[in-house]
Protein backbone atom coordinates (compact mmCIF):
# COMPACT_ATOMS: atom_id res chain seq x y z
CA UNK A 1 0.00 0.00 0.00
CA UNK A 2 1.14 3.76 -0.45
CA UNK A 3 2.59 5.36 2.78
CA UNK A 4 0.48 7.11 4.75
CA UNK A 5 1.99 10.75 3.79
CA UNK A 6 1.98 9.99 -0.25
CA UNK A 7 -1.96 8.90 0.81
CA UNK A 8 -2.56 12.38 2.93
CA UNK A 9 -0.75 14.48 0.13
CA UNK A 10 -3.29 12.76 -2.11
CA UNK A 11 -6.15 14.08 -0.49
CA UNK A 12 -7.34 10.53 1.19
CA UNK A 13 -8.13 10.82 4.62
CA UNK A 14 -7.52 7.99 6.32
CA UNK A 15 -7.85 6.23 10.42
CA UNK A 16 -6.22 3.46 11.21
CA UNK A 17 -7.54 1.43 13.73
CA UNK A 18 -10.66 3.21 13.38
CA UNK A 19 -12.71 -0.02 14.84
CA UNK A 20 -10.42 -2.30 17.12
CA UNK A 21 -8.75 -5.60 16.46
CA UNK A 22 -11.47 -7.01 18.88
CA UNK A 23 -14.51 -5.23 17.27
CA UNK A 24 -13.14 -6.26 13.88
CA UNK A 25 -13.22 -10.13 15.21
CA UNK A 26 -16.94 -9.62 16.33
CA UNK A 27 -18.15 -8.14 13.69
CA UNK A 28 -16.43 -10.44 11.05
CA UNK A 29 -18.24 -13.37 13.27
CA UNK A 30 -21.56 -11.42 12.52
CA UNK A 31 -21.10 -10.78 8.85
CA UNK A 32 -20.48 -14.26 8.12
CA UNK A 33 -23.26 -15.34 10.25
CA UNK A 34 -25.91 -12.84 8.35
CA UNK A 35 -28.20 -13.05 5.25
CA UNK A 36 -26.70 -11.92 2.32
CA UNK A 37 -27.84 -10.84 -0.88
CA UNK A 38 -26.91 -9.56 -4.39
CA UNK A 39 -25.95 -5.88 -4.46
CA UNK A 40 -27.19 -3.69 -7.13
CA UNK A 41 -24.73 -2.09 -9.41
CA UNK A 42 -26.56 0.34 -11.54
CA UNK A 43 -29.78 2.31 -11.05
CA UNK A 44 -32.55 1.94 -13.15
CA UNK A 45 -34.56 5.00 -12.51
CA UNK A 46 -34.13 5.39 -8.86
CA UNK A 47 -33.85 1.66 -8.29
CA UNK A 48 -30.41 -0.06 -8.13
CA UNK A 49 -30.61 -3.18 -10.26
CA UNK A 50 -28.02 -6.48 -10.51
CA UNK A 51 -25.08 -6.20 -13.35
CA UNK A 52 -22.61 -8.59 -12.51
CA UNK A 53 -20.39 -7.13 -14.86
CA UNK A 54 -20.10 -4.14 -13.21
CA UNK A 55 -20.09 -5.08 -9.92
CA UNK A 56 -20.67 -8.41 -7.95
CA UNK A 57 -20.60 -8.37 -3.89
CA UNK A 58 -23.24 -9.16 -1.40
CA UNK A 59 -25.12 -6.90 0.89
CA UNK A 60 -24.97 -8.28 4.09
CA UNK A 61 -28.28 -7.04 6.26
CA UNK A 62 -26.83 -7.27 10.16
CA UNK A 63 -29.62 -6.75 13.04
CA UNK A 64 -30.57 -3.39 13.77
CA UNK A 65 -28.31 -2.73 16.81
CA UNK A 66 -24.94 -3.43 14.39
CA UNK A 67 -25.87 -0.91 12.05
CA UNK A 68 -26.64 1.85 14.90
CA UNK A 69 -23.83 1.70 16.97
CA UNK A 70 -21.59 1.96 13.54
CA UNK A 71 -23.52 4.95 12.60
CA UNK A 72 -22.51 6.34 16.22
CA UNK A 73 -19.35 5.98 15.60
CA UNK A 74 -18.51 6.88 11.85
CA UNK A 75 -20.38 10.69 13.60
CA UNK A 76 -17.66 10.91 15.82
CA UNK A 77 -15.66 11.81 12.70
CA UNK A 78 -17.83 14.14 10.89
CA UNK A 79 -16.43 17.16 12.36
CA UNK A 80 -13.18 15.72 11.67
CA UNK A 81 -13.91 14.82 8.07
CA UNK A 82 -15.58 18.35 7.52
CA UNK A 83 -12.31 20.05 8.44
CA UNK A 84 -10.23 17.94 6.33
CA UNK A 85 -12.08 18.40 3.38
CA UNK A 86 -13.67 21.74 4.03
CA UNK A 87 -16.94 20.52 3.61
CA UNK A 88 -19.95 21.15 6.06
CA UNK A 89 -21.05 17.45 6.89
CA UNK A 90 -24.59 17.53 8.69
CA UNK A 91 -24.76 13.79 9.02
CA UNK A 92 -24.17 10.96 7.84
CA UNK A 93 -25.85 7.81 5.93
CA UNK A 94 -27.35 4.57 7.54
CA UNK A 95 -23.77 2.36 6.98
CA UNK A 96 -24.07 -0.67 4.16
CA UNK A 97 -21.97 -3.51 5.21
CA UNK A 98 -20.82 -5.67 2.10
CA UNK A 99 -19.08 -9.07 1.21
CA UNK A 100 -16.92 -9.90 -1.36
CA UNK A 101 -16.02 -13.31 -2.20
CA UNK A 102 -13.79 -14.89 -4.92
CA UNK A 103 -14.49 -13.13 -8.53
CA UNK A 104 -16.49 -10.82 -6.74
CA UNK A 105 -15.72 -6.74 -7.73
CA UNK A 106 -16.83 -3.43 -8.43
CA UNK A 107 -15.35 -1.95 -11.65
CA UNK A 108 -13.83 2.09 -11.68
CA UNK A 109 -17.09 4.32 -10.69
CA UNK A 110 -17.50 7.66 -8.87
CA UNK A 111 -20.02 7.60 -5.98
CA UNK A 112 -21.54 11.33 -7.16
CA UNK A 113 -21.31 12.36 -10.60
CA UNK A 114 -23.68 15.64 -10.53
CA UNK A 115 -25.33 14.63 -13.92
CA UNK A 116 -28.50 16.01 -14.02
CA UNK A 117 -30.51 12.83 -13.69
CA UNK A 118 -28.94 11.97 -10.37
CA UNK A 119 -31.23 10.80 -7.73
CA UNK A 120 -31.04 13.39 -4.77
CA UNK A 121 -29.83 10.97 -2.56
CA UNK A 122 -26.56 10.19 -4.82
CA UNK A 123 -26.55 14.51 -5.07
CA UNK A 124 -26.01 15.13 -1.38
CA UNK A 125 -22.80 13.10 -0.85
CA UNK A 126 -20.02 14.92 0.15
CA UNK A 127 -17.62 12.47 1.50
CA UNK A 128 -17.42 8.92 0.98
CA UNK A 129 -16.31 6.35 3.27
CA UNK A 130 -15.10 2.73 3.28
CA UNK A 131 -14.09 0.43 6.58
CA UNK A 132 -12.14 -2.20 5.71
CA UNK A 133 -13.30 -4.90 8.31
CA UNK A 134 -11.01 -7.44 7.37
CA UNK A 135 -7.44 -7.69 5.94
CA UNK A 136 -5.09 -10.02 3.49
CA UNK A 137 -4.89 -12.38 6.10
CA UNK A 138 -8.32 -13.90 5.13
CA UNK A 139 -8.43 -13.23 1.44
CA UNK A 140 -6.32 -11.87 -1.36
CA UNK A 141 -7.52 -9.53 -4.26
CA UNK A 142 -9.29 -7.05 -3.31
CA UNK A 143 -7.47 -3.99 -3.03
CA UNK A 144 -9.29 -0.74 -3.12
CA UNK A 145 -7.87 1.49 -6.48
CA UNK A 146 -8.14 5.24 -7.25
CA UNK A 147 -6.74 7.23 -9.55
CA UNK A 148 -4.33 9.53 -8.69
CA UNK A 149 -5.27 12.78 -10.61
CA UNK A 150 -8.66 11.91 -9.63
CA UNK A 151 -7.53 13.05 -5.77
CA UNK A 152 -5.34 15.60 -6.65
CA UNK A 153 -5.66 17.04 -10.10
CA UNK A 154 -3.17 19.53 -9.55
CA UNK A 155 0.02 17.67 -8.25
CA UNK A 156 1.45 17.18 -11.35
CA UNK A 157 1.23 13.93 -10.63
CA UNK A 158 1.79 11.33 -13.65
CA UNK A 159 -1.78 9.31 -14.59
CA UNK A 160 -1.44 5.96 -12.22
CA UNK A 161 -3.17 3.95 -9.92
CA UNK A 162 -3.25 3.65 -6.71
CA UNK A 163 -3.50 0.93 -4.43
CA UNK A 164 -5.31 0.54 -1.13
CA UNK A 165 -5.27 -2.21 1.15
CA UNK A 166 -4.76 -1.50 4.84
CA UNK A 167 -5.06 -3.30 7.85
CA UNK A 168 -8.55 -4.65 9.44
CA UNK A 169 -10.26 -1.48 11.36
CA UNK A 170 -9.00 1.37 8.76
CA UNK A 171 -11.24 3.71 7.57
CA UNK A 172 -10.65 5.24 4.49
CA UNK A 173 -12.31 8.64 3.30
CA UNK A 174 -12.82 10.97 -0.16
CA UNK A 175 -14.53 12.89 -2.51
CA UNK A 176 -16.95 11.25 -4.04
CA UNK A 177 -16.45 12.60 -7.59
CA UNK A 178 -13.19 10.36 -7.24
CA UNK A 179 -13.59 7.25 -9.18
CA UNK A 180 -12.60 4.03 -7.41
CA UNK A 181 -12.95 0.22 -8.17
CA UNK A 182 -12.78 -2.80 -6.09
CA UNK A 183 -10.20 -5.17 -7.76
CA UNK A 184 -11.51 -9.01 -8.31
CA UNK A 185 -11.37 -11.08 -4.90
CA UNK A 186 -9.14 -14.15 -5.71
CA UNK A 187 -9.83 -16.26 -2.37
CA UNK A 188 -11.29 -15.33 1.20
CA UNK A 189 -14.23 -13.02 1.70
CA UNK A 190 -13.43 -9.34 1.88
CA UNK A 191 -16.12 -7.55 4.42
CA UNK A 192 -16.28 -3.69 4.76
CA UNK A 193 -18.82 -1.01 5.15
CA UNK A 194 -19.12 1.72 3.33
CA UNK A 195 -21.15 4.87 3.73
CA UNK A 196 -21.69 8.89 3.01
CA UNK A 197 -21.38 11.86 5.06
CA UNK A 198 -23.64 14.44 3.61
O1 LIG B 1 -15.98 -2.05 -0.65
C1 LIG B 1 -15.25 -1.12 -0.99
O2 LIG B 1 -14.06 -1.07 -0.71
C2 LIG B 1 -15.79 0.05 -1.77
C3 LIG B 1 -17.18 -0.14 -2.30
C4 LIG B 1 -17.59 0.98 -3.19
O3 LIG B 1 -16.81 1.51 -3.92
C5 LIG B 1 -18.97 1.45 -3.16
O4 LIG B 1 -19.83 0.78 -2.55
O5 LIG B 1 -19.24 2.50 -3.78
Amino acid sequence: MASADLLSDLGLFVRSEFLAPDECSALKDQLRSSQQRQAGAVLDGSRLVVDEMTRRAAEVSVPQETTAAITARLGTLRPELAAYFGKTLTSVRKPRFLAYGPADHFIFHRDRDDSPDEPQEVSVRKVSAVVFVNDWRDYRGGALQFYARDLSPDSGLPEGKVSLDPEAGTLVAFDPHARHQVQPVRSGTRFTIVTWFI
